[in-house]
């Protein structure tokens, strides 16, 4: 982490909201959003996780943090409700998990570089086999950072392969960081670690399916 994300981190940490605003603003004076996003915020909230699970900081830290970022994200990352013609087909989602800031961040990184995405939000298994296949999804994006969500990955694999949908599936979050052969054994096709990868990922594969 360098100087800037410690200093975020610490603001976090004792709860100094106006402390975190200003220096997430003096970064955004320097650099894209996303890049300060990437950079300063995901590496704080890390170390959070982190500290919490060494017993060192509460959870309601880590909650209020969290919900501090989420406001600053929010209130950067364009809205775009509908997205651009073209990219049918796409969705994103969090599968039976409450950690929504990494999908609002991967969400908005692929509207802002042109894709047409249906936004799932956060959905159970059976629901989302319901959804992909009436959509006809040929892409799917999953979000999950607990683990007993991302072993879901591979129940929902086995639904879609009986109902016998190709749909290829990209998945991120921290579990899938933590043990890095875990997108594989969850049935998955590709794994990403940032939202730009979500996009090479998407580009990559909307190049073989044309
Ligand atoms: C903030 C946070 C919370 C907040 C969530 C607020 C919210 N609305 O999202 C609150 C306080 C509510 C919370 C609750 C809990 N949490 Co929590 N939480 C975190 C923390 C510190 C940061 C998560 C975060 O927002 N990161 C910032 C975002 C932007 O990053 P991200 O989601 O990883 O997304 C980025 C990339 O991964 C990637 N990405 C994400 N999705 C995708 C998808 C694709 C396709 C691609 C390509 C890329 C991609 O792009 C994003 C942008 O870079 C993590 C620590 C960690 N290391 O992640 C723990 C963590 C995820 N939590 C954890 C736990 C255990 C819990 C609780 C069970 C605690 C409890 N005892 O109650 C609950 C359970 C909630 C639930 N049922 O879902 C554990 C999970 C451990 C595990 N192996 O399962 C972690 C890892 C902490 C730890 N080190 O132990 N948590």
């Amino acid at each position: 982490m360098d100087e800037f994300s410690s200093e975020l981190y610490e603001a976090l940490v004792s709860l100094d909201r106006l402390r975190a605003e200003t220096l997430f603003q003096q970064a955004i004076g320097h650099k894209p959003p996303m890049q300060v996003i990437e950079e300063l915020i995901v590496p704080a909230l890390e170390q959070l996780g982190e500290k919490w699970n060494a017993g060192q900081i509460a959870l309601s830290q880590i909650y209020m943090s969290s919900r501090i970022c989420e406001d600053m994200v929010e209130r950067v990352l364009p809205s775009m409700a509908s997205g651009r013609k073209g990219h049918r087909h796409l969705a994103i989602v969090v599968l039976s998990d409450y950690h929504l800031l990494g999908k609002r961040i991967v969400l908005s990184v692929m509207r802002a570089s042109g894709f047409d995405i249906f936004d799932y939000g956060r959905m159970d298994v059976d629901e989302l086999v319901e959804r992909v296949l009436a959509d006809e999804v040929k892409i799917l994006l999953i979000s999950v950072l607990m683990l007993p969500a991302a072993l879901k990955v591979k129940e929902l694999r086995s639904a879609l392969d009986a109902k016998g949908s190709r749909v290829r599936i990209a998945v991120g979050g921290a579990p899938f960081l933590f043990d890095p052969d875990l997108w594989r054994e969850v049935g998955a096709d590709a794994m990403g670690r940032t939202a730009a990868d979500a996009v090479a990922i998407v580009h990559r594969w909307m190049e073989e399916m044309a």
